[in-house]
């Protein structure tokens, strides 16, 4: 992506930002998961977007000081012994290309130099860290832990949180993002082919896992989350992520999964019969939810908020079940359709929400209604990505196909 695209959004943070104040934002670190192995490193998102840097352990401040605006990049020192080992650590001046950023320093002189400014006269009033989801259960994260060192060495400074800005900034997508996950939804499209093809009864859903990551490993991608495959009743389990069931003739498989292009994000599901050809009740099924993409497709719009597009998929829902006989009253609905419409999608798979909970311009999100009938063993979700403009919604996954025909006569070719 272009240096550009990282130094507006900075100058768009730094507009928002409060006057005597500065920014922190961590690249993160990558967590233990035994003696001696780490979890391979995923940054954190927000220093990407700032930065457009992906390494470990740098730290982001930016300041403005009575109008002045002050950026520096923090960057772990040149180790030899490390490189030996490990790999090129990122140098001064390519971190100067990606980022923009013309003052870089080294990681460990950070505390000191954000000390020292803390205690001179253009010393800031706040300092904003970056909170989202908290958990009590979760080990402590780079914010964490230099929340607890700026209260304990400076208490009288007032931390803020950047979440506000943060969410108004990745909500609204430019073009140049929107065609990060329209790259990212291509290696889908082209993943999703190739497990077509190979589908047939007798596999393991393990097996479709593999030959949909193989392909988009092949493309130098990898899937945004863990890939769901999940055939015939385990499909009514929204995350199920077990993959051990062996698959028969007759079962419809449900595969919810996405790639990564740039750390953006695609988010596609589709459900495929094992054998090629659905039968008469898996196809009356699918194109009731196939028909609830277009009832979200119309009531989606700029200002439209997600509750009200959420009810009238419901009453649709309610409707078709009714006349299907599996539910007498509008408010059962809940039994076969049981989480929302969808979810703002981006650098993260679930996007940042807007506290207003409105569709706005810019915002990308995912359209997935779904029916899930337990006792018959069918769970069927259609997921498509779609861009929010003035004009109206794009759909920006459209070329991947879901009519019974199509996919059908692409199983069957
Ligand atoms: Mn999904």
């Amino acid at each position: 992506m272009k240096t550009e695209f990282f130094i507006n959004n900075r100058a768009k943070f730094i507009e928002r930002m409060d006057d005597y104040s500065t920014a922190v934002f961590f690249s993160g670190k990558a967590p233990r998961e035994s003696a001696d192995q780490q979890y391979s490193f995923s940054v954190d998102r927000n220093f990407f977007y700032l930065t457009g840097i992906d390494r470990e352990d740098m730290v982001l401040v930016i300041s403005k000081i009575a109008g002045n605006v002050d950026e520096t990049l923090y960057i772990q020192p040149v180790n030899e012994h490390f490189e030996k080992w490990y790999g090129i650590l990122m140098r001064k001046e390519e971190a100067i290309k990606i980022s923009g950023i013309k003052t870089v320093e080294n990681r460990n002189d950070f505390l000191t130099k954000f000390s020292s400014k803390l205690s001179s006269a253009d010393r800031p009033d706040n300092v904003y860290i970056f909170s989202y989801i908290t958990d009590v259960e979760e080990p402590y994260d780079c914010y964490r832990s230099f929340a607890n060192w700026l209260r304990n060495q400076h208490p009288t400074v007032i931390i803020k949180n950047s979440l506000d800005i943060m969410i108004e900034l990745r909500s609204s997508k430019s073009e140049e993002e929107v065609e990060e996950i329209k790259t990212a939804i291509g290696y889908t499209n082209e993943a999703l082919q190739f497990v077509m093809k190979n589908l047939k009864p007798g596999m393991y859903e393990y097996q479709v896992r593999a030959d949909f990551e193989y392909q988009l490993m092949l493309r130098n991608s990898k899937p945004s989350f863990t890939t769901i495959a999940a055939s015939s009743g385990n499909a009514v389990i929204l995350h199920y992520v077990d993959l051990q069931r062996k698959m028969a003739d007759d079962d419809l498989i449900l595969l919810d999964l996405g790639a990564l292009s740039n750390y953006y994000a695609s988010d596609i599901t589709r459900t495929y019969p094992v054998n090629g050809k659905f039968t008469q009740r898996q196809k009356d099924i699918y194109n009731i939810v196939l028909g609830a993409q277009d009832v979200t497709f119309d009531a989606m719009h700029v200002g439209a908020s997600e509750k009200d597009v959420n009810n009238r998929v419901k009453a649709y829902f309610a409707k078709e079940l009714k006349t299907l006989k599996f539910i007498k009253d509008d408010s059962e609905v809940d039994k076969y359709y049981y989480h929302s419409i969808g979810h703002p999608l981006g650098l993260d798979v679930h996007d940042y929400i807007r506290r207003d909970k409105t569709m706005q311009e810019n915002n990308v999100y995912t359209v997935e209604p779904g029916l899930y009938i337990k006792e018959e063993g069918i769970g069927i979700r259609i997921e498509d990505n779609v861009w929010v403009t003035k004009n109206g919604i794009i759909n920006l996954s459209k070329d991947i196909i879901k009519t019974v025909s199509d996919i059908e006569n692409f199983m069957n070719k």
